[in-house]
């Protein structure tokens, strides 16, 4: 695969810095990616499978009803990594050593690497890349006034496909942060692929992965049907985008959020339920959805220590300490790809 920068509203630092190919234009890009969930949706429809990647819940809206998510008390990932990077910390930046970059998979609001950014010595630069363009580059203004002198270019890009950086500063080591389990987005065989690839764009350096980890289920499952409906409504939004950038007529009301713990895939699976027989219009096609037919909307992976540690290694790191809370809730890993 050809390394190009599937970016919308990139940085002209980025744009330039792609090299001489360059990055595609920021009005083309947008009309590729609209393409893409156009395309996407359309393909989940028609099925037979009826899944689209969930990829596509972070518009503007959805990156919103994310970050509210990571505050339910049910949703207790982003808490418990949290409070492990803030004491693992300092550990961290030992091994990064002076002047690292830190590349970031997914970045979002960007909470989880100012804990990072406080405990590293003299970082030289951020690189945060996600694909909600409007939402990183206002989270990167945030975080160029908190710390001065930092040099923080977003680039807005789909890590699932591929990822072009800036040639590496050289100055530090360049260390790939990619918290919040988001790896479990990915089937194994994509984490694998995912993996390989950050493993090649981290060379001499190294990657602080955070992952959920296996359970019991009833926790598992709370954390995605939260009593507030916070979860069922970022669910339920990838039809309400699909309204406002597509022009379908999907009439939300009449799909359920459904959401539980697949326990022999170990993976908690996210549908829309169609409540009743519908049609629904996409374009200028028509789509019959039956009662109880679902739309498969998210997979997210839970992992064991061991089983991150053997993946990571299959795809060429070297699996590092790890760290954890004390109820084995979420795992943090260094892994050297040195
Ligand atoms: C961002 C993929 C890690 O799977 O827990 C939260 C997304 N979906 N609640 C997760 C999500 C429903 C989240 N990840």
């Amino acid at each position: 695969m050809k390394p190009t920068l599937v970016a919308r509203d990139v940085a002209p630092a980025v744009a330039s810095a792609a090299g001489p190919r360059g990055a595609p234009q920021a009005g083309g890009a947008h009309d590729e990616a609209d393409a893409g969930f156009a395309r996407d949706l359309r393909a989940a429809l028609r099925g037979p499978s009826r899944s689209i990647s969930p990829k596509y819940f972070y518009d503007l809206e959805g990156s919103r009803l994310f970050d509210r998510i990571c505050e339910l008390p049910e949703y207790y990932p982003t808490r418990v990594e949290c409070g492990i990077l803030a004491r693992c910390a300092d550990a961290l930046a030992k091994r990064a050593g002076r002047q690292a970059e830190i590349v970031e998979f997914g970045a979002g609001s960007l909470r989880k690497v100012r804990l990072l950014l406080q405990a590293f010595e003299a970082p030289a630069r951020y690189l945060p890349i996600d694909i909600s363009a409007e939402h990183l580059h206002a989270s990167a203004t945030t975080l160029r006034h908190e710390f001065e002198g930092l040099d923080v270019q977003p680039v807005a890009a789909d890590f699932s496909r591929c990822m072009a950086l800036p040639p590496a500063l050289g100055s530090g080591r360049r260390i790939g942060f990619f918290p919040g389990s988001s790896l479990g987005n990915f089937a194994p065989e994509e984490a694998l692929d995912f993996l390989r690839r950050a493993h090649g764009l981290l060379q001499g350096g190294a990657l602080i992965l955070g992952v959920d980890l296996v359970k019991d289920p009833q926790r598992l499952h709370a954390a995605y049907n939260d009593a507030q409906g916070v979860t069922a409504a970022f669910n339920l939004n990838l039809l309400a985008r699909a309204n406002r950038e597509l022009g379908a007529d999907f009439d939300t009301h009449q799909f359920a959020h459904y959401a539980f713990y697949n326990a022999p895939l170990r993976r908690i699976e996210m549908h829309l339920v169609s409540r009743r027989a519908q049609a629904v219009a996409l374009g200028a096609e028509r789509f019959c959805l039956e009662e109880g037919e679902s739309l498969h909307t998210e997979n997210s992976y839970k992992f064991t220590i061991e089983g991150l540690r053997a993946l990571a290694a299959a795809a060429g790191f070297r699996p590092g300490p790890v760290w954890t809370d004390p109820e084995r809730l979420f795992s943090v890993h260094w892994l050297d790809a040195s």
